[in-house]
């Protein structure tokens, strides 16, 4: 409501400058009898002290926007390449400010000292070799460093020696419009999988006859422990999705056919990260917002909105269908203590598929839902996937999650 009032005031003093310049014209009227529609004079000056006016508007604007919205960025980053990425940030956000408010200045002083004089003519040259290279070699250098430390930043951040360092393998699934995250369980080694094999709980096709599969755990809520880089390996059902994890400054395409990865450490657990002075300040904006909302709602005999409290977020960040505004993830980073009692209370993937084998199949016509039906399956013989043509074993091999 605030922005939208002060467009409109800015639209208003437009509007009023322009009746301003218009009524100056009117008072010229007896003193100047040029009625011509070619610029004299006294319409260059006019001109020329618009372009600092707008020079002004700019500036203005860029300052009122920085100090109003600058605590909407995202803060501390809750990853150990974080820090990495967000100074590769500011030195980009620095070097374009500085150059715009050089260049700027200089476009609105020439073209106001320039402006059109009368029996004064423009001087044409049609190059000049030195002010060209001048103009070339800085942009050039200044971007080759910039690109020279992203990619250094890039390499440092994307690098990750799985035989060397202690990694976590996590997978990340994603399809319209949900996560779901898979565990590697004790070896750190993810079962194959195969969208051929996806078969009642089995929602993600995991070859229930590798052995790499035998531990691995299935869950859609991302716990992660602290201080341990986690490996994460995605994969998605349809189309193109985006695994954001943007506190963890972590971004990384999930393309259908392929599997792409990302690892980060997490140096935050959730509960540290809600005690930090800018999220509680954060955090107690939002709900001052949702408080004034709230009273709104009662007002009109509607339920009051949950007060808001802070949690890491997966979230998804291409445009992949209509629901794609909410296909997210709750993430918890645990203590290394608590992520273990968490995890050692989950059953593997083989534990529920016996399960739901062993729990009685729907009555017939009973209405069953297509993903979450209970369907008895064979666990020792799921490599046996029955192709519909042909009862050879299915010709597409199990994609290994490498
Ligand atoms: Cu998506």
């Amino acid at each position: 409501m605030t922005s939208l009032l002060v467009i409109i005031v800015l639209v208003l003093l437009s509007v009023a400058l322009w009746q301003l310049t218009k009524i100056f014209d009117l008072t010229q009227v007896g003193a100047n009898a040029d009625n011509s529609q070619v610029a004299n004079d006294n319409d260059n000056y006019v001109q020329g002290y618009l372009m600092f006016g707008f020079l002004t508007f700019i500036y203005v604007f860029t300052i009122f926007g920085l100090f109003k919205w600058s605590h909407l960025i995202l803060g501390t980053p809750a990853s150990a390449h974080g820090a990495q990425v967000d100074n590769l940030m500011n030195i980009t956000w620095v070097l374009i400010f500085t150059v715009q408010a050089i260049t700027q200045v200089l476009l609105h002083y020439f073209a106001f000292k320039y402006r059109g004089k009368k029996d004064q003519k423009a001087l044409y040259f049609a190059d000049n070799d030195k002010l060209e290279f001048v103009w070339s070699v800085i942009p050039a250098v200044v971007l080759a460093g910039l690109i020279l430390y992203g990619l250094y930043a890039w390499t440092n951040i994307m690098f990750v020696n799985e035989k060397e360092e202690d990694v976590m393998v996590v997978e990340l699934y994603a399809q319209q419009f949900k996560w779901t995250a898979r565990y590697s369980g004790e070896d750190d080694v993810l079962g194959k999988a195969n969208v051929r094999y996806i078969e009642g709980v089995n929602t993600l096709g995991v070859d229930l006859a590798d052995p790499n599969a035998q531990d691995d755990k299935v869950v859609s809520e991302l716990h992660l422990p602290k201080g341990r880089k986690i490996l994460f390996k995605m994969r998605s059902q349809d189309v193109l999705h985006s695994a954001y994890m943007p506190h963890f400054r972590a971004q990384m395409n999930c393309v259908p056919g392929m599997v792409t990865q990302f690892a980060f450490e997490p140096i935050y657990t959730t509960a540290e990260m809600r005690e930090m002075d800018f999220m509680q300040e954060k955090v107690a904006k939002i709900n001052e917002l949702r408080a004034k909302k709230s009273a709104e709602l009662v007002a009109k005999g509607e339920t009051a909105l949950d007060p808001y409290t802070f949690d890491y977020l997966l979230l998804c960040n291409k445009i992949c269908g209509a629901s794609h505004y909410n296909m997210q993830m709750k993430i918890v980073v645990d203590t290394p203590e608590d992520f273990k009692k968490w995890l050692a209370e989950k059953p593997t993937l083989i534990e529920e598929v016996k399960t739901a084998n062993a729990a009685p199949a729907p009555a017939e016509g009973a209405p069953a839902s297509k993903d979450t039906a209970a369907k008895p399956m064979d666990t020792a013989k799921t490599a046996k996937v029955s192709a519909p043509a042909a009862a050879k074993p299915a010709p597409t091999k199990a994609v290994a999650v490498k």
